[in-house]
């Protein structure tokens, strides 16, 4: 039976398969070696090339041959670049792009490997960071709508690219802390690394060229940012947040240092609620191996540590997702 593509189908994905297979058959696993004579009755398993099981491997997809397979892969994958070129740009912030989606009430959230630093004061491309970023982004909001966090990710579309449902923003970043580090050490005069009593949640008002001001809930409320009953609800899903993720980093030897989350609202005919959007990545926490206390964050990019892409795609390996 062949077994249809899938949506985004990767052909090298579909390489490794193929790999595997005259590997398998090489070594005489008999379901691998089944699969190859029932299509090339004469082929010598033990020897079988690379070609051959490229060729099963498109006959299993219902494709007559590898390069018939692949041109239809390349052809999908080029309509799809159309459809992007032609989508419409909703928001295009520092390091993501937000196109219209596919549906209303859906966008496609791009990662871009630019990244910036203290307001965009400091900039640079790095390499691969989108990818990675999109992968453990994705893990996390997977990982956290299983337990009940509702949030934005629909499904991955690409390397960089996610359906997303369509929020309307909070202005805010909400900051939670269970170690003293940036802005709170400067602020308090805190030793970086110094544990705090209990995790802290403070609010900035998102607006670079104000420097995401920290407000009190009393300028959320006065200035209507976010209602009370908002403000109470994203309180609870952050302090949530931080128990998963400290379980799910701290599991793979990482310290869940702080992190930043942003919310947005929803509506279901007269009520709205809020959920979870953006991003939750290296570029939004702060990471550090439990043992060696090195940062995987982007604190490697604002103080010129170096490594930076490195240290994220450390992340994204120890949980898994590379
Ligand atoms: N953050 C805040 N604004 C943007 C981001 N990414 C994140 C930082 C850090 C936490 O919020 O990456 O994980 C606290 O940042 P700060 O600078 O206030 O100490
Ligand atoms: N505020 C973000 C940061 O420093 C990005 C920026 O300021 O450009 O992480």
């Amino acid at each position: 039976m062949p077994s249809a593509l899938p949506p985004n189908p990767d052909l090298r994905r579909l390489r490794d398969l193929a790999r595997a297979l005259q590997r398998n058959c090489r070594s005489g696993e008999p379901s691998s070696q089944r699969r190859l004579l029932s299509v090339f009755p004469d082929a010598d398993p033990a020897t079988v090339a690379l070609s051959k099981t490229l060729a099963v491997v498109a006959r299993e997809h219902g494709y007559a041959s590898w390069p018939k397979l692949k041109a239809e892969v390349e052809a999908r994958r080029a309509s799809q670049a159309d459809d992007r070129a032609r989508r419409r740009t909703i928001y295009e912030g520092k390091a993501k792009i937000l196109y219209e989606g596919p549906e209303p009430g859906t966008l496609i959230q791009h990662f871009k490997d630019d990244t910036t630093a203290f307001d965009a004061e400091k900039r640079a491309v790095l390499e691969g960071k989108g990818v990675i970023n999109s992968r453990i982004s994705e893990f996390v909001m997977r990982r956290l709508n299983a337990v009940g966090v509702q949030n934005h990710f629909i499904e991955r579309l690409s390397p960089t690219e996610q359906l997303i449902r369509e929020v309307e923003i909070i202005p805010l970043e909400v900051v939670c802390r269970n170690i003293a580090a940036g802005s709170l050490s400067q602020r308090f005069g805190l030793p970086e690394g110094q544990p705090l009593p209990r995790a802290l949640i403070e609010f900035y008002l998102k607006d670079d060229r104000l420097h995401d001001p920290m407000v009190a809930e009393e300028h959320i409320a006065a200035f209507d940012w976010a209602s009370p009953q908002e403000i109470a609800d994203i309180r609870a899903v952050t302090l949530k947040v931080n128990d998963e993720l400290r379980g799910v980093f701290g599991a793979v030897g990482i310290t869940l240092v702080d992190f930043k989350l942003e919310f947005g609202r929803v509506r279901e005919g007269d009520v709205s609620r809020i959920i979870l959007a953006d991003e939750i990545s290296p570029d939004s926490c702060r990471l550090w191996d439990s043992a060696s206390r090195k940062k995987l964050d982007k604190d490697r990019f604002r103080r010129d540590l170096g490594d930076v892409v490195e240290s994220y795609t450390e992340v994204a390996r120890r949980l898994g997702v590379m």
